[in-house]
């Protein structure tokens, strides 16, 4: 009788709990890559090279610190094809009795692990994934009795709770929060540094193969592959962007150039996300990175912000309120998603920009996914079904607990205020601010209305006289309302005219 301890491909950490106490002689590693992942969604092709990579690495790493790794590639001929049918095959090959694993990211997963003890007559155990820094319990607790969440206040008690950016009591600087300090628009001399880039090695190769020759009919380009796959890559990647591009995240954290996708985020998320790297290990190096002057205040604050206080709050969100979660559509949006979101064949060019580079890269900036795609994907009333698939599978970092609070509460508000205190919704005006977008598109961003009209300047107020009842006391954004109202009448059926006519021609 053995024990069998099962990685997913998200759990790339060798100090995942499920391998605490292993007792490395008797107990079975086991890792798989199978279909049923690698399609339940048509991930983009560079994201399945990239996991299987790294969990083909990870393993081999395994293997060598002297644990019994089982690990299943796609193609070897006894593939089961599914975690549930790959763990019954390992059952019986190793006469297990017990299966060991760390939570799961997804409630999908989540679900069909629990059904294992019963389908199987075996012990499983479920442990608790401590590379978060907010257990889900931690969260259910502080969410108890309000009515809404708002990530600032969470966030708050996270740098209390885990003494990050504190000075005694207070907040370093005086401040919890320096998002004021960090919406420059880009400016044309900016010196944007090169994203971590390495050499493909003879596993990834492999697997680049096997995924031309399985997945050739989803959507994203392979190549160039350039993320790291490994731990020390991945932390090479850490030591890259807090040297070079920390102390400027701040600043440009909100800005968007044309043939510049990387600017100045870290790009961590992908490594974060798998295991590789540890969120608490990225929050450390950026405090010292403060601590030693590297870099100043508003870009550590800003950063620190968005993996202990963001990543963390719509983790704890996620599975407060999942399955619900998935099916809200608080605005009945039903459009389907246009061609143009998988060819980027777009007059819009800030949308061409950002989904081309989407598909090179499986990457996007965080403006980019929000207030372009994002933007675009509310104010025309895409369906939320459509839009959670399609970001879950086109990014390298998209995992169901990550990707769905930011789709279903951040971009489309599809959660009526649960998430986020307003909808993200901007004209045009936005977009020229913060990018270059506009010089280069069909469309002029100075005209509100008619063929030649940016239409993000006609949608944005179709979008609010369209869901008035439901905006019209939200105090954040009723004030727009009025606004609205002083406009002539003859504007606004030019408004409503335009808008169904783009609408409808999506
Ligand atoms: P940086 O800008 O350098 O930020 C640093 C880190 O903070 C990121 O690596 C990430 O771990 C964390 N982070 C930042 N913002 C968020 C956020 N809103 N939620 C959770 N973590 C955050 N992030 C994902 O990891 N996976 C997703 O599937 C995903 N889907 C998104 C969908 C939409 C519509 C939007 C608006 C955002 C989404 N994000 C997602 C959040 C954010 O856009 C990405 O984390 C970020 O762009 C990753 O790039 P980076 O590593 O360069 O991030
Ligand atoms: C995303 C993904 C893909 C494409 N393939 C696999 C796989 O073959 N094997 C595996 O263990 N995990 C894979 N994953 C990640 C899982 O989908 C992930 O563990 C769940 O989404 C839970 O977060
Ligand atoms: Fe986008 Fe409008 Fe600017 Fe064109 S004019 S790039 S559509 S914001």
């Amino acid at each position: 009788m053995r024990t069998l301890r099962l990685i997913l491909g998200d759990q790339l950490s060798k100090s995942i709990s499920s391998l605490k106490n292993c007792d490395k002689k008797n107990d079975i590693v086991f890792m798989c890559e199978v279909m049923e992942e690698a399609t339940y969604v048509k991930h983009h092709k560079k994201k399945i090279v990239f996991l299987f990579s790294a969990m083909r690495h990870f393993a081999e790493e395994l293997k060598s610190n002297g644990y019994n790794i089982q690990y299943t590639k796609l193609n070897d001929n006894e593939n089961a094809g599914s975690f549930k049918k790959e763990i019954e095959r390992q059952i019986q090959k190793f006469n297990i009795n017990k299966i060991v694993v760390t939570h799961p990211g997804e409630y999908r997963v989540l679900k069909d692990i629990q059904s294992y003890s019963e389908e199987f007559k075996i012990d499983v155990e479920i442990l608790e994934d401590d590379r978060f820094l907010a257990t889900t319990k931690d969260f259910n607790a502080w969410a108890k009795g309000r009515k809404q969440l708002r990530m600032e206040l969470f966030y708050r008690e996270m740098r209390k709770k885990h003494n990050i950016l504190m000075d005694g009591n207070n907040p370093e600087g005086g401040k919890w929060n320096y998002d004021s300090e960090n919406r420059k628009p880009p400016e044309g001399s900016l010196f944007l540094p090169k994203t971590y880039n390495t050499p493909v090695d003879n596993i990834t190769q492999e697997v680049i193969k096997l995924v031309e020759e399985k997945f050739n009919n989803h959507f994203g380009n392979i190549e160039p592959f350039f993320f790291a796959v490994t731990r020390s890559q991945a932390l090479e990647a850490l030591d890259k962007f807090i040297n070079e591009r920390l102390c400027d995240f701040g600043d440009f954290q909100d800005a968007m150039l044309e043939g510049e996708p990387w600017m100045y985020h870290s790009h961590l998320s992908f490594y974060i996300n798998c295991g590789l790297l540890l969120p608490k290990e990225c929050i450390q190096a950026a405090e010292e990175a403060y601590k030693n002057k590297k870099a100043p205040l508003n870009a550590v604050e800003g950063f620190i912000r968005q993996i202990l206080g963001w990543r963390e709050y719509v983790r704890g969100l996620y599975w407060l309120k999942m399955p619900e979660y998935k099916s809200l559509n608080f605005f009945d949006a039903q459009k389907r998603l246009p061609d143009f979101f998988w060819t980027a064949n777009t007059d819009m060019n800030c949308l061409k920009q950002c989904i081309q580079e989407t598909k090179e890269n499986a990457y996007a900036h965080h403006i980019q996914r929000l207030m372009v795609i994002g933007n675009f994907s509310l104010l025309t009333g895409l369906n939320p079904m459509e839009v959670n698939e399609w970001y879950l599978l086109v990014y390298a970092d998209a995992y169901e607990w990550v990707e769905l609070p930011n789709v279903t509460g951040m971009i489309l508000f599809a959660d009526g205020g649960y998430l986020a205190s307003k909808p993200y919704a901007a004209s045009g005006t936005y977009i020229n601010k913060m990018s270059n977008y506009c010089a280069n598109c069909k469309y002029s961003v100075n005209q509100k209305n008619g063929e030649k009209a940016c239409p993000f300047n006609y949608l944005y107020w179709d979008f609010l006289a369209r869901n008035r009842e439901k905006l019209k006391n939200n105090h954040r954004i009723g004030m727009m309302y009025k606004t609205y109202d002083r406009m002539p009448e003859k504007k606004k059926v030019q408004i409503t005219k335009d808008s169904q006519k783009f609408i409808n021609s999506l």
